[in-house]
């Protein structure tokens, strides 16, 4: 494929995460831009909080789930084949399905996203899912910078830790945090797409500047990932997948690969996803 040649490959399997650039032109990014930009603000648009009455979790960013089940034009974006074929190239998937997309705008003056892996956040398993975290205008250290602990994917699961809220009770497997390398952080050219894997360290930077850093995610898994645990989650509760289950169904369809311009309907008459939050 073009756009990934095999450095990138190994730089994905050795680090967990890494830079694809040149992947969106300003024409995509301009037009999808807007679009998130307009279901954002039809989303959150009349929050008229500041940042210092929302949670510490909200101050991070606005978060808007599930954005192509009631916006039919960001379908050809969360469902794009090149960036599915990437992710799937990247984890060695042969089908991947979605398990949300989001946006994720860190607003001017909004606080860093605090460390985490994100596979903890999402009861299923085995640890098959890759992000693909695209910033509209590019991302620098002033801005929100993303930054990831090269690595990190291949040592399994770190000390939990639930950006979201406290939850301490699931029997996860602890290491060392110094068992880590440090966190690299990386500014993403304007275009290029970032991908990183569901057990790999991260966080992001503060936003500095005065403009809010407009990230889109697309978050995919491999098909025949199961539900492994039972706290709720709107991808997996709102299609009824009990625990043990293959995570199959209208809210999560396959994303790649499809025929060219074949997109999936909306399941919203299975229930609205969740205006913000990864859980709530
Ligand atoms: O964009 C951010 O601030 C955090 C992104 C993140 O944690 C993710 O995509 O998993």
């Amino acid at each position: 494929m073009a756009v990934l040649d095999t450095s990138l490959l190994e730089a994905f399997h050795r680090d967990g995460f890494v830079v694809v650039e040149d992947f969106f032109d300003s024409n995509e990014l301009e037009n999808f831009g807007s679009i998130v930009d307009r279901a954002v603000d039809t989303r959150v648009g009349s929050d008229s909080r500041s940042l210092n009455e929302k949670s510490l979790y909200e101050q991070s960013f606005q978060q808007c789930m599930n954005l192509w089940e009631d916006n039919a034009d960001l379908r050809a974006l969360t469902f794009n084949q090149k960036l599915g074929e990437t992710a799937g190239v990247l984890l060695g998937a042969e089908t991947l399905r979605i398990w949300h997309d989001q946006a994720l705008y860190k607003e001017a003056g909004g606080r860093e996203t605090d460390p985490h892996q994100d596979w903890p956040l999402w009861p299923m398993g085995p640890a098959r899912q890759i992000t693909a975290w695209i910033p509209f205008d590019g991302s620098t250290l002033a801005s929100g910078a993303m930054g990831y602990s090269p690595g990190s994917h291949r040592l399994g699961l770190a000390k939990f830790s639930d950006i979201t809220r406290e939850i301490r009770d699931e029997p996860y497997r602890y290491f060392d945090h110094s068992e880590m390398e440090d966190l690299v952080w990386v500014e993403a050219p304007r275009g290029s797409v970032v991908f990183h894997h569901s057990l790999t360290v991260h966080q992001a930077r503060a936003n500095t500047t005065g403009e809010t850093r407009r990230v889109y995610c697309v978050i995919y898994f491999e098909d025949g990932c199961t539900r492994s645990r039972s706290h709720w989650h709107q991808s997996l509760d709102r299609q009824g997948i009990e625990d043990g289950q293959p995570v199959r169904g209208p809210v999560t369809p396959i994303v790649w690969p499809r025929p060219s311009g074949d997109l999936p309907e909306s399941p919203i008459d299975l229930g609205s996803p969740p205006k913000t939050g990864f859980r709530t």
